[in-house]
């Protein structure tokens, strides 16, 4: 069952399937690469949000409620710039308030988000390995009709996701390099999950990432290790965020085998949810094993049973 397994993820649906990876892989056998495309720079600091939510939830740090920010947070210096006339649209705590003030310090002086991030992670007893899918800027831009193209977090939070998207751009994403780490952690996986998180903002910008998709042994003619998706769209609706709404927007109508064709040509095995039984034949017929599971993962043990059930579907595509 100890497989070497390199997973990709974004904000809160990604970060609980990475968690119950971490629950049942040890460190050498679990690497998750994250989504940078939604930092910014906010209040004169450099924000993170699905590195922070993937190693907070990893830590059990991460509010329970929401999945981003943390848990026991207080905001009175939120408060404080509110009075001051500041900008509180996107909610900074002040335990998250440190992590920005000195991720936003140490990149000032040179270091990279991979290196503060391995740092962090020791601070916060984060054992596994969470890697940015690079070190470079790769802002998403959100291309909408009603306000042309928005910043990401000015589009998902600011907007409160409400504009309609037209597409999306990964700005930098030609010269952007995979962080230190990514390459190698890919290469001697036996395998690939792509955890439940949006498909077009969070792991869309991963695969963008030059190299990483032939990495992966998708374009190269090397054996091709197995990769997996899990759906983060279950009866037609996304667990949490703007995925459904976007493949709307885009003209597709979102269920789970809109994610299956989403990742065309990069599956060996897809997981859904028994709810959506219906798409199970046509997803076979794009050359996918499928495996049907209760996917809602509503709490630890839920996150557990879910990365249970990915690993055994791994296994027989091995
Ligand atoms: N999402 C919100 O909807 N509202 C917020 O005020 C907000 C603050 C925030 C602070 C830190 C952080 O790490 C994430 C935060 N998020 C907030 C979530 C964030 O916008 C999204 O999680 C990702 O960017 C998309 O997954």
């Amino acid at each position: 069952m100890n497989l070497k397994t390199v997973a990709l993820a974004g904000g809160v649906g990604g970060a609980k399937l990475a968690h119950g990876l971490a629950q049942i892989l040890p460190p050498e056998n679990l690497t998750i690469i994250v989504n940078t495309g939604d930092d910014f720079e906010h209040l004169g600091l450099y924000i993170s949000p699905d590195l922070d939510t993937v190693c907070y939830t990893l830590a059990g740090l991460a509010n329970p409620v929401t999945g981003w920010g943390r848990i026991d947070e207080s905001w009175n210096a939120a408060e404080n710039i509110a009075k001051l006339g500041g900008q509180t649209w996107f909610r900074l705590g002040d335990r998250d308030l440190g992590t920005h003030l000195e991720r936003s310090r140490r990149l000032q002086k040179g270091d990279s988000l991979s290196s503060i991030t391995r740092d962090f992670c020791k601070v916060w007893g984060v054992e596994h390995r969470i890697i940015p899918m690079t070190d470079d800027p790769m802002p998403t831009i959100v291309n909408t009709v009603e306000m042309g193209e928005l910043p990401f977090q000015e589009y998902f939070v600011h907007q409160r996701c409400e504009p309609t998207v037209k597409g999306f751009r990964f700005e930098g994403a030609e010269s952007a390099r995979p962080a230190m780490g990514v390459e190698a952690a890919i290469n001697d996986a036996d395998a690939v999950v792509i955890c439940p998180s949006n498909p077009w903002v969070s792991i869309d910008p991963i695969l963008a990432v030059t190299k990483l998709k032939s990495t992966c042994g998708i374009e190269s003619t090397s054996k091709k290790k197995p990769i997996i998706a899990l759906s983060p769209i279950i009866d037609g609706e996304a667990v949490k965020g703007p995925a459904a709404k976007m493949y709307k927007e885009l003209g597709i109508q979102p269920s789970a085998l809109a994610v299956a064709k989403h990742y065309k040509g990069l599956l060996d095995g897809f997981i859904f949810d028994q709810i959506d039984a219906e798409f199970e034949t046509e997803i076979q017929n794009l050359g996918i094993k499928t495996m049907l599971i209760d996917s809602l993962m509503k709490d630890i043990k839920g996150r557990e049973r879910v990365a249970k059930d990915v690993l055994k579907l791994l296994n027989t595509l091995l």
